[in-house]
C-alpha cells in the first residue's frame, strides 16, 4: 500500500474562499481525495491555518499550503505505506501547531491518504476508520442549527447557534425528517410574523431579534406547530461561542446590553436553561476562562451537556486539562482544529477514557467533503454537528449518512436522544 503520488490544488469552500484539496494515489489505480474546511469563529489553540496574504483572495489564498504539498510533502510521501502518512507529516512539521506546513496542507494529505488506503482495501472509508479505531459503529444523533447569530450571520444575536437535537427518532433517517419538520416550520412562523428568512452560513435561519429569549420562543413555536414535545421529542442546544463575547474579563451582550462577570454570564446562561429544555450548551464561557467554565460545570455539570470547542480545540493535552479541572463533559472533534487523522483519532480516544461525550463537527466555511461522516460512524461516535440542512456542503454529510445508514441495514446502532447520556427524563 505505498503511496505513489500526491497532489493539491485551491478550490473553494462553501464562503467563496480557497481552501485546499489533495489528492493521493497508492500505486496507479488507488486514489483518495480531501477538500478541508475553514471555520469563522476560531479558537486561539487551533492547529495554523496558512493563507498567503497581500492582495490576491483578499489575502485568504491556500498557494502556499498548496506549494507545501506539491513540494515537501509529496517529497517525503513517494514510496512510504500509507499507514505511516500521519508519522510521516507529524515529522515533517514539529512546530507543534502545524505553523510550518500549514494545518490545511497537513489535513488534506492525511485524510486523501486515508480516503486512498480505503479504496486500496476496496471498503467504504467508515470501514477503514473502524479498522483503526477498532470501535463498534454507529449512526450519529444530529444536533442542527436553526438560527445562527455571531460570526456566522452578522451579529443579528450574540450567541452562534441555536440547534435542535431529536431525542425521540429511532433512526437517523427519522431523526432528519423531524428536524425537516421543525426547520420547514421555522420558516413559515418567521415570515408570518415578518422576520426574514434568509440563511446564514450554516443554512440556519438569521432573523434580527430584540432577545435571545425572542429568538428562543420562535424556536419553541416552530417545534410545537408540527405537534412535538420541546424537550420530550426534540430538545434544545446552544453554542455560545463565548470565547468571541468575551473582552477584559466581561462577557457582552450586545443585544441586551449587558456586559456580565463570568459568574453572572453563567447565572444567564443557568437562567435560560431553566427557562427552556436546553439539553447541551457549547462555549458557555470563553476559551480561557477556565475559573468560568469550573463555575459553569459546577452549575449545569449534572443535566446538561456541556461541550468544549474553542476550549478543547480537539488537543488532548487540553482535553486533559479540562478533566483535571473539573470542566465540561463533552468534547467537540474538528480534525482541522488538530491537522490529521490520526491526531483527531487520539482525541476521540482520550474522550472515550475518561467518557467526556465526542461530538463530531463540521465548520461553518465547509466543502462537498463528507469526510466526517465516516469518520462519526467509524470512530463509534454517537453525536454530530453539521450545521443546518439546507446548502449542500451541509446535505452532503447529511446525505452520506443517510446511505451509509441504508448499507448498514441496523448493523449501527442509532442512540437517539441517549447519546447524550444525560441523567433525568429528558432524552431517557
Ligand atoms: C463552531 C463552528 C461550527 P466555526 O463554533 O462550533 O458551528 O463554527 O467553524 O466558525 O468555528
Ligand atoms: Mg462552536
Amino acid at each position: 500500500m505505498k503511496i505513489s503520488d500526491v497532489k493539491a490544488f485551491e478550490v473553494l469552500d462553501s464562503r467563496g474562499f480557497p481552501t485546499v484539496e489533495a489528492v493521493v494515489w497508492i500505486g496507479d489505480r488507488h486514489v483518495g481525495s480531501a477538500i478541508v474546511p475553514a471555520g469563522a469563529s476560531k479558537g486561539s489553540h487551533e492547529a495554523f491555518e496558512m493563507r498567503d496574504g497581500g492582495r490576491r483572495w483578499m489575502g485568504r489564498g491556500v498557494r502556499k499550503a498548496v506549494d507545501n504539498v506539491n513540494t515537501v510533502i509529496r517529497k517525503a510521501l513517494i514510496g512510504v505505506e500509507a499507514e505511516h502518512v500521519d508519522d510521516i507529516l507529524l515529522g515533517l512539521d514539529d512546530s507543534g501547531n502545524k505553523s510550518k506546513l500549514g494545518a490545511n496542507a497537513v489535513l488534506a494529505v492525511s485524510l486523501a491518504a486515508a480516503r486512498a488506503a480505503a479504496n486500496y482495501k476496496g471498503v467504504p472509508l467508515y470501514r477503514y476508520i473502524q479498522g483503526l479505531t477498532g470501535a463498534k459503529p454507529v449512526i450519529p444523533t444530529p444536533m442542527v442549527n436553526m438560527i445562527s447569530g455571531g460570526h456566522h450571520a452578522a451579529w443579528n444575536l450574540d450567541f452562534q447557534d441555536l440547534l435542535i437535537i431529536p431525542l425521540k427518532a429511532e433512526n437517523f433517517s427519522q431523526a432528519l425528517e423531524d428536524v425537516g419538520l421543525v426547520y420547514h416550520s421555522l420558516k413559515k412562523t418567521l415570515s408570518e410574523r415578518g422576520y426574514s428568512t434568509l440563511l446564514a452560513d450554516e443554512g440556519g435561519f438569521s432573523p434580527r431579534c430584540r432577545s435571545h429569549e425572542e429568538a428562543f420562543q420562535l424556536l419553541l413555536a416552530s417545534i410545537e406547530e408540527p405537534g412535538f414535545k420541546p424537550g420530550h421529542d426534540i430538545g434544545l442546544a446552544l453554542d455560545v461561542a463565548a470565547t468571541h463575547l468575551y473582552s477584559g474579563g466581561f462577557y457582552n451582550i450586545h443585544l441586551e446590553n449587558l456586559r456580565l462577570s463570568p459568574g453572572e454570564m453563567v447565572d444567564y446562561i443557568t437562567q435560560l436553561c431553566g427557562r427552556y429544555p436546553v439539553v447541551s450548551v457549547e462555549d458557555g464561557c470563553s476559551e480561557d476562562d477556565w475559573d468560568g467554565w469550573r463555575v459553569l460545570t459546577r452549575r449545569l455539570g449534572g443535566r446538561v451537556q456541556l461541550l468544549g470547542d474553542d476550549l478543547f480545540t480537539t488537543d488532548v493535552k487540553r482535553i486533559r486539562k479540562g478533566v483535571e479541572e473539573g470542566v465540561a463533559n463533552s468534547v467537540l472533534i474538528k480534525p482541522n482544529q488538530v491537522g490529521t487523522l490520526r491526531e483527531t483519532l487520539e482525541a476521540l480516544k482520550y474522550c472515550s477514557e475518561v467518557g467526556y461525550t465526542p461530538v463530531v463537527s463540521a465548520r461553518s466555511g465547509d466543502t462537498e467533503d463528507s469526510f466526517i461522516s465516516d469518520l462519526a460512524v467509524g470512530a463509534g461516535v454517537a453525536q454530530i454537528k453539521i450545521g443546518s440542512i439546507a446548502r449542500s456542503e451541509r446535505t452532503s454529510k447529511y446525505n452520506r449518512l443517510l446511505r451509509i445508514e441504508d448499507e448498514l441495514s441496523g448493523a449501527a446502532k442509532y442512540l437517539g436522544g441517549k447519546a447524550l447520556r444525560l441523567s433525568g427524563d429528558l432524552v431517557g
